[in-house]
């Protein structure tokens, strides 16, 4: 018995050195995620309606895709997928429902791999974070101010602005890291998510910006009549008061002012004025971007911080620092905000990375989806890939690769039906020249033509006549024949198209952990794993 322990003690001390070793000269990886920020409101990507300076000069030094996509494009789906490498339909979360913390993650197989790992701000997955030494997270969406964070001790609250409170806490998890181990730091901003509350100094900056109008924000949703008619998304019609930051009456107070600010009204006075029809809806654009434009560049504020603070502490050189968002968002783009609409805009999300070993200012323009994040940040980091994961290591694209067999189409898969906004469950393709969505539920195709028609304003099948031309019914056999070759290579059997048969939990709480008051940002630290602070000289 003694003998078999100590053979097991032999295995167990040279499995471990060889983890030591392989992790040496393994890089850091700071990821920074941000919520709903549309890849069309970021300036290395060609914004017509901002300046994102430290997106840009991340950018600048590295690499830029310019196909980037979101598997399912809401919240919570998409974080699961980010942890697990899989779509929603095998990593059990179709919707806003809790993530089952048991299931294999990157980061678990990062930490066990040497990393010292840690996640701070958004997380939006109703179960506690695994494979952590330091988490530090908001409860469901968070608040903008004076946010309230949970860790493993407890719950506490920062004042300040999230994005830079979240920020903050990045940072000093950087300063209190031991220093003999690589580090991987997901940095979470709660921003530019509605109900856009913008710090102090860019609200003050976006306040008095006119902001140019989309072509199609006066979109009639003519070809298109299978779900766009009656979504609640849209800019004219389905904004609140509180959306708007109108101010409610003086007198009114606890449930009577919320019901109030709910309101989404249909004419509103300023400056004298009273705006109805589409000088409202133009009034109330101009309001929702300055507000989401302030909350962006507060994110992009925080990238250079990050990026200052790696510099000026030469971790530059061995750190991969990656930006991306949960899903794409619309700018008033089809008349909407908000995602889920297979869309571009929706579909779309913004990716860049620099780092050790990545093409300094280049653009891959190969498809790449958050599937294929896991197995990037296993693969950077020297480890083996899961058979599990579903996506494709991005490494050799961003040494400026371009591999021959790499994807040329991307499925997506939405849920919820009706669920907010009253957006219909869908699927569909996106290849290089065209896009084919399915609202299965109503059984209606609709098939554009990227090409000729990058905006989605022309459904090909909307008409018979259209529908029946050769070359149109021959592309929708062949996009439809794609749908089933990736539902058949991503096990995508309907789990899930049933909305009886969605896992239970709610990513929205309850969060019943013990009250620990007012905390300072290194407290927060802390408290959020913080042993190996207390263990340094
Ligand atoms: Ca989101």
């Amino acid at each position: 018995m003694k003998r078999i322990h100590t053979a097991m003690f032999c295995i167990l001390s040279f499995a471990i050195s060889l983890t030591s070793v392989a992790v040496a000269d393994a890089p850091n990886i700071v990821f920074i995620f941000s919520d709903d920020h549309a890849e069309h409101a970021i300036s290395a990507y060609g914004s017509k309606v901002n300046q994102t300076p430290n997106l840009d000069r991340l950018a600048h030094a590295g690499a830029r895709f310019t196909n980037s996509f979101v598997t399912n494009s809401i919240c919570t789906p998409s974080r699961a997928t980010l942890l697990t490498g899989q779509y929603s339909h095998l990593n059990g979360v179709p919707v806003f429902n809790r993530f089952d913390s048991s299931r294999d993650t990157f980061a678990k197989h990062l930490q066990a791999g040497g990393y010292h790992t840690g996640m701070i701000g958004k997380w939006h997955l109703g179960s506690d974070p695994v494979g952590f030494d330091s988490w530090c997270v908001l409860p469901g969406q968070g608040a903008y101010w004076n946010p309230t964070f949970l860790t493993p001790a407890g719950k506490l609250t920062i004042d300040g602005h999230c994005t830079d409170v979240t920020t903050d806490l990045g940072i000093e998890f950087l300063k209190t890291r031991p220093k003999d181990k690589p580090f991987f730091l997901m940095l979470h901003q709660k921003a530019p998510h509605r109900n856009w509350e913008p710090d102090a100094r860019n609200k003050a900056r976006f306040k008095d910006q006119i902001i140019p109008e989309p072509d199609t924000l006066w979109d009639d949703y003519a070809t298109r009549p299978a779900a766009l008619p009656e979504n609640e998304q849209t800019v004219a019609h389905d904004l609140t008061r509180r959306d708007l930051k109108l101010e409610p009456p003086a007198e009114l107070n606890g449930a009577a002012r919320n019901q109030w600010l709910g309101v989404k009204p249909t004419e509103v006075t300023v400056d004298g004025a009273v705006l109805t029809g589409k000088e409202l809806t133009k009034w109330k654009y101009q309001r929702y971007m300055q507000d989401y434009l302030a909350c962006v560049q507060g994110v992009d504020d925080g990238v250079g911080r990050l990026l200052d603070y790696l510099e000026e502490h030469d971790l530059s050189e061995n750190t991969i620092v990656i930006y991306s968002a949960d899903n794409g968002w619309y700018l008033g783009d089809l008349g909407m905000y908000d995602k889920r609409f297979m869309y571009e805009p929706g579909l779309r999300v913004p990716l860049i990375a620099k780092g050790p070993g990545i093409k300094a200012n280049s653009t891959p323009s190969e498809f790449v989806a958050n599937i294929d994040l896991a197995p990037t940040f296993l693969d950077l980091a020297g480890l083996p890939i899961p058979d599990s994961m579903q996506g494709r290591s991005l490494a050799p694209l961003l040494r400026g690769e371009s591999p021959a067999d790499w994807r040329e189409s991307v499925y997506y898969r939405y849920y919820h039906d009706p669920g907010h906004h009253n957006t219909r469950a869908h699927y569909g393709v996106r290849t290089k020249t065209h896009k084919l969505i399915h609202y299965w539920k109503k059984d209606a195709y609709e098939m554009f033509d990227l090409a000729a028609d990058p905006a989605e304003q022309h459904n090909l099948l909307y008409t018979e006549s259209e529908a029946n031309k050769p070359e149109v019914a021959a592309k929708f056999a062949e996009l439809k024949a794609e749908i089933v070759r990736l539902q058949s290579q991503f096990k995508d059997d309907g789990q899930y198209s049933d909305a009886s048969t969605w896992p239970e939990g709610s990513a929205d709480g309850p969060f019943e952990q013990k009250p620990l008051g007012v905390k300072s940002i290194a407290e927060a630290i802390e408290l959020s794993g913080g042993r190996w602070s207390r263990e340094l000289p």
